[in-house]
């Protein structure tokens, strides 16, 4: 790998205090390194020039306990050509249809009610709102994206949410009966002025609907990698109630999901409202507490574990490599690239990584420099041993790829602890 070279003014992105409470009592628990932005997929002109690296470095702050990156990376820099979709995956299709129909049940929408998507990416989510004749707006900065979900006929500003756009988007369209946003809050720095944009934008009774990887699950099952510089947060519940409670709403709902290695649905609303508070937000607390994410030693505990799954991978792979094996990657997630930085993978023990996303396709992995193929090249060449680096979606890798595992194919999956399939 070539030399590690701060981005001349990655020290300049830095904040110093809690982005909810303002305390200045952070504890740094895992240093990842620094690395290159993990959606940052180069072309191979690309490669010849200096990627920028940044700081990976993760606190907690010890007064409202809020999981928390200190360097806040430009959001232009990340998110105005963001090749990342969900849309490619079944699981997440499924999933996205399933929420929407259950939100038009539960919530009992009428046609014309209007739904609001931050993060809207390429309108999947709002695609299944439109099918029950819902008024769909999106909502997202990457460009490329948002014209995709114009050509599906998904209304999208792509813009930045914030507390400013929000009160022109009223004036436009009106107020929401339901703002969703998945895996997109813990990708804001000010998160109290989205909280403010969330409820100019809201109706008195609509709700807001959030889903994002769940700290606990992050914690109990070693997913390290899903901590990277476009996730500034990592969310238990109880410091988000705080950050309602101090913009005058309220978590009224809180439930798990399986999706990426285990998620939460939570629902807020404005503070006098008619949502009543439900017993899962006391009991989602009571686990926290149990799990003493209000201690160092919880964190602590957590980096020990991940520094021994990186020793036990690197070990693993350089051995299969002095047997002569052929090693590759699948799925060039963000989360894989994080891996693939942390345990120092290059191209010298994995060949190459396939993914089924075509805009990364031809690319080459950020600061590892790995060249990426369609999968079909899995089946073709029959590597010995493939590493999956999407681990949260190893179920549906595993059953759509039976044809390289009958014909001997091993695959290697890392998190939450090292195994083979
Ligand atoms: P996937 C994203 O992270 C980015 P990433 C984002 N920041 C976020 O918050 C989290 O999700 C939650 C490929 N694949 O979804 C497609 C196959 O090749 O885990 C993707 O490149 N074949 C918004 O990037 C990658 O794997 C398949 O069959 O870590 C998965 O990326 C399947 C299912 C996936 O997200």
């Amino acid at each position: 790998m070539r030399p590690r070279k701060l981005a001349a003014e990655a020290d300049s992105y830095k904040i110093s205090h809690c982005r909810i409470c303002k305390s200045k009592q952070l504890y740094l628990f895992l240093d990842l390194s620094a690395m290159p932005i993990p959606n940052g997929f180069l072309t191979k002109q690309e490669l010849k020039k200096k990627e920028d690296y940044f700081p990976l470095a993760c606190f907690v702050c010890e007064n409202c306990w809020l999981v928390q990156l200190t360097h806040v990376i430009p959001a232009e820099i990340m998110f105005r050509n963001y090749l990342y979709i969900p849309s490619t995956s079944s699981t997440m299709l499924e999933h996205f249809k399933t929420m929407a129909l259950d939100l038009v049940k539960e919530f009992k929408l009428k046609p014309k009610d209007l739904v609001i998507d931050i993060g809207s990416n390429d309108g999947t989510l709002l695609s299944y709102f439109q099918e029950q004749e819902m008024k769909v707006l999106g909502i997202d900065p990457a460009s490329n994206l948002a014209q995709v979900a114009r050509m599906k006929g998904i209304d999208t500003i792509d813009d930045f949410f914030s507390s400013k756009l929000a009160k022109k988007t009223v004036k436009k369209y009106g107020k929401a009966k339901i703002i969703s946003g998945t895996n997109v809050i813990a990708h804001v720095s000010d998160l109290h002025d989205v909280v403010k944009g969330v409820r100019t934008l809201l109706k008195q009774d609509g709700i807001f609907v959030m889903e994002y990887p769940y700290l606990v699950d992050l914690i109990d099952k070693n997913e390290f990698d899903t901590i990277y510089h476009e996730h500034l947060s990592y969310f238990a519940i109880r410091p988000l109630l705080e950050l309602f409670k101090k913009n005058r709403m309220q978590v009224f709902d809180v439930r798990r999901t399986p999706v990426h290695g285990g998620s939460i649905m939570v629902f807020a609303s404005k503070k006098g409202s008619k949502h009543r508070v439900r017993s899962s937000v006391k009991e989602f607390v009571k686990i926290e507490l149990l799990k003493k994410l209000n201690k160092r030693e919880a964190y602590d505990e957590f980096a020990r574990r991940v520094k021994m799954i990186r020793r036990d991978t690197l070990d693993y792979l350089k051995r299969l490599r002095k047997q002569g094996k052929q090693i590759v990657g699948y799925g060039a997630a963000a989360k894989g690239n994080v891996f693939l930085n942390y345990c120092g993978i290059t191209p010298k023990l994995l060949d190459y990584v396939v993914d089924s996303i075509p805009y990364k396709q031809g690319r080459f992995t950020p600061g590892t420099h790995i060249p990426i193929f369609p999968e079909r090249k899995l089946t073709k060449e029959m590597p010995d041993y493939t590493l999956i680096l999407a681990w949260n979606f190893a179920d549906e890798i595993l059953r759509k790829q039976t044809k390289y595992r009958e014909k001997g194919g091993q695959m290697i999956i890392t998190i939450p602890y090292l195994r083979i399939e």
